[in-house]
């Protein structure tokens, strides 16, 4: 009796109970296996559905309660807080906010910019949350680095009305511009302009109380005149005061040439020209000299053939006649 091959497999199978037992021990191998655990991976997902935004708790910053000077600039770093313990720097993204801009001013996130004097309070806001402070901000005297003059007109004027007061006068219409060349608000009080005729300094206007040059400012001091009408954004305009009651010389900047100076208070040299013999360049009649280019140049020239110049003088103005760029100007990004 043949027995089909088929049946002698089939029986082979039927009789053989260790396949079976292997196959729960397959089993087994599934539950245990990677796919299984890939699985308990979806569950993760869900973990990613609780990576949902940490909530923010606070904001902290490393500011100081301090007195600072205008030379100075406050720089602080915002640190958020969250729910999950993790903190992150938001200094960028925080705003600011200080009570008198005219004293302390944000140009850029996270600095404070002194302008002028004054006691301040300043804050951060981040996500709702604040934190506040203050600022005791005090005013630094000028020094050596911060000013110089940018304009000086001394042979005037049969032409022109520097002061425009409507008088063409050559002792009022004589005028200096003195610029702020640093990025520092500087006082001004008590410092004096002298110019040498004798051979020594003689004292021609001495700055009042007061009397601060903000970055990016000018001052100019006309002789004397009416000078009340001038006006121009970032520069102050003032006659000078001194002694010469009886006789005028306001500034008594001789034509053929001289010495003019910035003194501080105690008599130190903040800057000073010189023209003429010996000097930087030579005056003409009823033109300026002038730095070229306004403020940071190193070399001086006549106003009327500086480049872009639209006259022969300029006080308050650059030689194009566009303004001084004030604190502002200076201190934006
Ligand atoms: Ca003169
Ligand atoms: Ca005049
Ligand atoms: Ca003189
Ligand atoms: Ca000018």
């Amino acid at each position: 009796m043949r027995t089909s091959p088929l049946l002698l497999l089939a029986g082979l199978v039927a009789c053989t109970p260790a396949p079976d037992t292997g196959d729960k021990v397959d089993s087994g191998t599934d539950t245990g296996g990677a796919v299984d655990t890939g699985e308990t991976g979806e569950t993760g997902e869900t973990g990613e559905t609780g990576e949902v935004e940490p909530v923010l708790t606070g904001i902290v910053w490393d500011y100081v309660d301090t007195n600072i000077t205008t030379r100075d600039r406050v720089t602080v770093v915002v640190t958020a807080s969250f729910d999950d313990g993790s903190t992150a720097d938001v200094t960028a993204a925080a705003a600011y906010s200080t009570e008198d801009s005219a004293v302390l001013k944000v140009y850029t996130p996270g600095v404070f910019q002194p302008i002028d004097s004054g006691y301040v309070a300043i804050g951060a806001n981040y996500g709702g949350f604040d934190v506040t402070g203050a600022l005791n901000v005090s005013l630094v005297p000028a020094t050596n680095a911060d000013l110089v003059f940018n304009e000086v007109l001394a042979d005037g004027t049969v032409d022109g009305d520097p002061n425009g007061d409507g008088r063409l006068d050559s002792v009022e219409d004589e005028f200096v511009e003195i610029a702020n060349l640093s990025a520092v608000t500087v006082d001004l009080s008590g410092c004096t302009i002298v110019e040498d005729d004798f051979g020594s300094d003689i004292p021609r206007h001495t700055f009042a109380e007061g009397t601060v040059l903000r970055a990016g400012e000018a001052i100019v001091v006309f002789g004397g005149g009416m000078v009340g009408g001038n006006s121009a954004p970032n520069v102050t305009f003032l006659a000078a005061q001194n002694a010469d009651d009886a006789l005028r010389y306001g500034l008594s900047l001789n034509n053929e040439g001289e010495r003019v100076s910035l003194l501080d208070p105690t008599g130190g040299i903040l800057t000073t020209f010189s023209y003429g013999a010996g000097g930087d360049i030579d005056a003409i009649e009823d033109a300026s000299m002038v730095r070229s280019p306004d403020v940071t140049g190193g070399t001086w020239t006549h106003h009327t053939y500086a480049a872009g110049s639209t006259g022969d003088f300029s006080p308050g103005h650059y030689v194009d006649g566009s303004d001084f760029p004030g604190p502002d100007g200076i201190y934006a990004p």
